[in-house]
């Protein structure tokens, strides 16, 4: 024989085909002027946060800067920006809401 003997993997040796989609942080930015109880409103209206955490997040922004409202997938990332985004400048806001990979 002399020749080295290769087998082909199967299937289930193989590397897995496919991956798990990517998920996107989703912070809210601190400004000057926005007011704190609005910032919990959205936190409730677009994340879902009880009161109690709400409140907690929107201190973490104040006081770090930025702070997690969420992780999701793509579109519903781009989603909730776009959400969070429209409703402040309605509201003369100039909260800042943004997204990147985790
Ligand atoms: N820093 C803002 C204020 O003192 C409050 C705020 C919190 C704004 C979180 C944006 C995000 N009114």
């Amino acid at each position: 024989m002399g020749k080295t003997q290769h087998r082909r993997s199967t299937i289930l040796e193989r590397e897995p085909q496919v991956q798990e989609p990517r998920r996107y942080r989703v912070l809210l930015v601190n400004d000057d002027f926005t007011p704190m109880d609005y910032v919990v409103h959205i936190l409730k209206t677009y994340f879902h946060k009880p009161h109690d955490e709400a409140v907690a997040v929107m201190i973490a922004v104040h006081q770090q800067g930025k702070g997690l409202c969420g992780i999701f997938p793509y579109d519903l990332a781009e989603t909730k920006v776009a959400l969070v985004t429209a409703d402040a400048r309605q509201h003369q806001h100039p909260l800042r809401c943004i997204m990147e990979k985790e």
